[in-house]
């Protein structure tokens, strides 16, 4: 048995807040993944319904593998609502973290390899791998699953990414499970917008915000529209709200840190952002992952919600500009939500140039008609 030690402490340089390693078996929490598939709950993530028997069991996922080492990254920022109004969720402040540690877990895994110096087979994962990464990093030891389902660890929080190198080398490992600490508190539950979290531990992404403003491809449905609020990406309101982050150390790595650029933008300066400005503002950004009509739609909903007439001037110069019909149809939706008579007349001419039927459908609903 070789000793995880010096693996542990090349994590911490690397950049990591907390590391564990944990012998490789079958996650726990299997059931509660096909459960959840079951109940329908992914929504439209097919990729979700992929690999099952992969997804609970590292030794599937890698054949050969016996160990795996858990790292946490904090990348808790100040605020998720920025100078400028915007909203978007802590994690995508910064550079893309798939890339940013994805890197240093490809230098963890060399590190590995030099260090027991056998050659080994490792394989390094950050979100993109099929496997339940809270159920892993639970099982290492390095917290517990809240009834928000984030992995909260004791002392850092939840606004962390997991990260993981399958080992196929017996490392030493002696985790010590942390128990529930929720106890009677169900604040997250309470503060849930859209009614998510159905019961402890279970999200039903189809009503999540995160969901349906990063992973949903189509429209938003229409009665949660006024939920999201000026959520343009993603959603923190169940971590906000968890006393378990009320003293949770901000991330002091660069890399994650609020792009100075987001910080004046507003929603409807994304609604006026075409195919190259926003290419470049988000580049090398988790925000890519909605894709700009995604962003844009989001964008919509918001100023939609903000109820604030004197959108409506710009709202209609894009809905007779905007070329993706699904964000014409969230500016239809906004224009109708915010009413008066400025708007109405916006609604109105465009429906006597519109030809895609689904803004149509979204123009006549907009209209009462
Ligand atoms: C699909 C996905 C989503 C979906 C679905 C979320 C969900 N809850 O499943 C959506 C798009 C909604 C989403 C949102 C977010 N996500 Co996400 N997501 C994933 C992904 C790719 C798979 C998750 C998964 O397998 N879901 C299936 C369900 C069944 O699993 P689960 O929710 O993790 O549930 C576990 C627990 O609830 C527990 N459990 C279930 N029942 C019970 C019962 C009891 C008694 C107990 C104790 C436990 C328990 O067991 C389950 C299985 O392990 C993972 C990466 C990965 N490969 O794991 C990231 C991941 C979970 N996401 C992450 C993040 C950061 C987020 C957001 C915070 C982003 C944001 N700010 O918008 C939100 C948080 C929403 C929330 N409260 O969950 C991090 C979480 C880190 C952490 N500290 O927990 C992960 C691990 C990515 C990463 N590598 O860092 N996400
Ligand atoms: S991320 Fe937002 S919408 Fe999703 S469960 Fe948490 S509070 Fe609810
Ligand atoms: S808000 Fe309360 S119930 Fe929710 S995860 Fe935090 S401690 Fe647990």
């Amino acid at each position: 048995m070789v000793s995880s030690e010096h693996i542990e402490r090349r994590a911490v340089e690397l950049g990591f807040d907390a590391v564990a390693t944990v012998a490789a078996r079958r996650l726990v929490r299997g059931e509660a993944y096909l459960e959840w598939l079951r109940e329908g709950r992914h929504g439209e993530m097919g990729y979700m319904e992929n690999y099952q028997d992969l997804r609970v069991d590292p030794r599937a996922l890698e054949p050969g593998t016996k160990s795996v080492v858990v790292v946490l990254k904090n990348y808790h920022q100040g605020e998720d609502k920025l100078a400028g109004g915007l909203r978007i969720a802590r994690y995508a402040h910064g550079n893309d973290y798939h890339e940013v540690l994805r890197a240093r877990l490809v230098e963890l895994a060399a590190f590995i390899h030099a260090e027991t110096g056998a050659d080994v087979a490792t394989r390094p994962a950050i979100d993109t791998a099929p496997l339940l990464e809270r159920d892993l990093a639970a099982m290492a030891g390095l917290g517990w699953v809240g009834k928000n389902a984030m992995l909260i660890h004791p002392q850092i929080g939840s606004y962390t990414f997991i990260g993981e190198v399958l080992v196929d080398l017996e490392l030493e490992a002696e985790p010590t499970v942390v128990l529930d600490r929720c106890g009677t508190c169900s604040r997250c539950m309470d503060a849930c917008p859209t009614g998510a979290i159905v019961s402890p531990y279970v999200i039903d992404a189809r009503r999540c915000i995160s969901y349906l403003t990063i992973e949903l491809r189509g429209p938003i449905p229409r009665e949660l529209r006024a939920l999201i609020g000026d959520h343009v990406f993603g959603c923190d309101i169940c971590q906000s709200v968890c006393p378990w982050n009320s003293k949770a150390p901000r991330s002091e790595d660069p890399a994650l840190a609020l792009r100075s650029e987001y910080e004046a933008l507003s929603a409807l300066d994304l609604l006026e952002l075409d195919d190259a400005a926003y290419a470049k503002t988000f580049q090398k950004s988790a925000i890519k992952r909605a894709k700009r009509r995604g962003l844009l739609r989001n964008a919509a909903v918001v100023v939609g919600n903000s109820r604030a007439p004197e959108a409506v001037a710009r709202l209609a110069l894009r809905l007779g500009a905007e070329a993706e019909p699904l964000v014409r149809g969230h500016i239809a939706w906004a224009l109708g939500h915010i009413g008066g008579e400025e708007a109405r007349l916006a609604l109105e001419a465009a429906i006597e140039q519109e030809q895609d039927p689904y803004v149509l459908e979204e123009l006549r609903c907009s209209l009462g008609l």
